[in-house]
């Protein structure tokens, strides 16, 4: 390959990426006020995209197959997140280009938020707290809350960042069961081939699957039905997975009692419905957000695009895709 090859940056990104990818790579941004200018202009000469849905990752500009079929020369996507449903995939496999994520950097610190997402939603962490800061400690003390004492914890999704939580949550002696498609064969925890079965036998779930159609809203009326008036839910995963309107709902007819999310249906944006509710815990999508592991995850998506220039397989390349090399 001779010179810097094109590179498409669907939107902000970390300074530490962005510094390195100036470095290797011309970069050109879709999140100019002239896209379509500039996809026009460039878009035959793009080899590379850098790309990342969220609110610190980078733009919301998705990787469709309609923006592929802009990029005839594209070789390579990478992804800052191990999710990539802002990706598609399977349109990019079938164009011949690899797609690149950023598992196992993240593991363990989505594992700690999700331990204390659990422990702020059932012990009311942040409202005993608010009641503290309004002066309310004086005339009266908080109120006793739901405990993890009592509970059966379900995990959906058993992959590598279920399992982190499972090994967490083994330190808290309370029986652990999970749904995923296929059993996993190295884990001590009871296996549920269906989520509604596990729904039935848990009263606290904690939601770790990827994104796209086939969790779309898994987490329904149905389930939240199952999992029953003294049931709370955890959602890590994505908005996608649970149906929003139908969780309102439960939390607020008491179908289920409580719930904890990092993530929302429509990111950044989140129904006044549940900002309104003293039953739910909400946080901004932070289960990563840590300087150590947002670090290790741009580093790896530069690497993945080193790698790729450099004529060397990718490093973490999705399963729907080619290993890629350059030419
Ligand atoms: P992973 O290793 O690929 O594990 C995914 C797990 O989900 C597997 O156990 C898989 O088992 C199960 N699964 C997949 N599709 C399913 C379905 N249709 N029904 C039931 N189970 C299904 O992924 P990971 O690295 O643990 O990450 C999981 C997801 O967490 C990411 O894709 C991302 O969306 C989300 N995440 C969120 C944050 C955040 O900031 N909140 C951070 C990191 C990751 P089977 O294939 O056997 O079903
Ligand atoms: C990031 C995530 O917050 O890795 C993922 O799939 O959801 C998070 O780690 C997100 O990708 C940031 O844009």
């Amino acid at each position: 390959m001779s010179g810097r090859p094109d590179l498409l940056q669907t939107g902000p990104m970390m300074g530490m990426i962005e510094a390195q990818l100036n470095e290797h790579f011309t970069v050109h941004r879709l999140d100019a006020p002239d896209a379509e200018a500039v996809l026009a202009e460039i878009g035959p000469r793009i080899r590379a995209v850098a790309t990342g849905v969220g609110s610190t990752g980078g733009g919301a500009r998705r990787v469709t197959d309609a923006l592929m079929a802009r990029l005839p020369a594209l070789e390579i996507v990478s992804n800052f997140g191990v999710g990539y449903d802002s990706v598609d995939a399977e349109a990019a496999g079938r164009r011949g280009v690899v797609v690149t994520n950023t598992p196992g950097v993240l593991d363990d610190e989505v594992a700690d938020l999700t331990i204390g997402l659990l422990l702020a939603t059932i012990r009311q962490i942040p409202q005993s707290e608010r009641h503290l800061r309004e002066g309310k400690w004086p005339s009266g003390g908080f109120p006793l809350t739901a405990t993890l004492r009592d509970r059966t914890l379900g995990i959906v999704g058993m992959g590598r960042i279920g399992r982190a939580i499972a090994r967490r949550l083994e330190g808290f002696g309370r029986p652990i069961a999970y749904h995923s498609r296929r059993p996993v064969a190295d884990v001590p925890y009871t296996h549920y081939p269906e989520l509604i079965g596990l729904a039935k036998d848990v009263d606290a779930l904690i939601v770790i699957v990827p994104g796209g159609a086939e969790t779309d809203r898994m987490i329904n009326a149905e389930i939240l039905a199952a999992l029953g008036p003294k049931g709370v839910l955890i959602n890590v995963a994505r908005g996608s997975v649970v149906d929003e309107p139908a969780l309102i709902k439960a939390l607020e007819d008491g179908t289920i009692a409580a719930a904890g999310l990092d993530v929302f249906a429509n990111e950044p944006h989140v129904p006044d419905a549940l900002i309104g509710m003293s039953n739910v815990v909400l946080l901004p999508h932070v289960a990563s957000a840590t300087h150590v592991t947002r670090d290790a995850m741009g580093q790896l998506v530069v690497d993945n695009l080193l790698a790729w220039v450099a004529g060397k397989p990718v490093l973490t390349p999705v399963p729907e895709t080619p290993v890629k090399q350059a030419g």
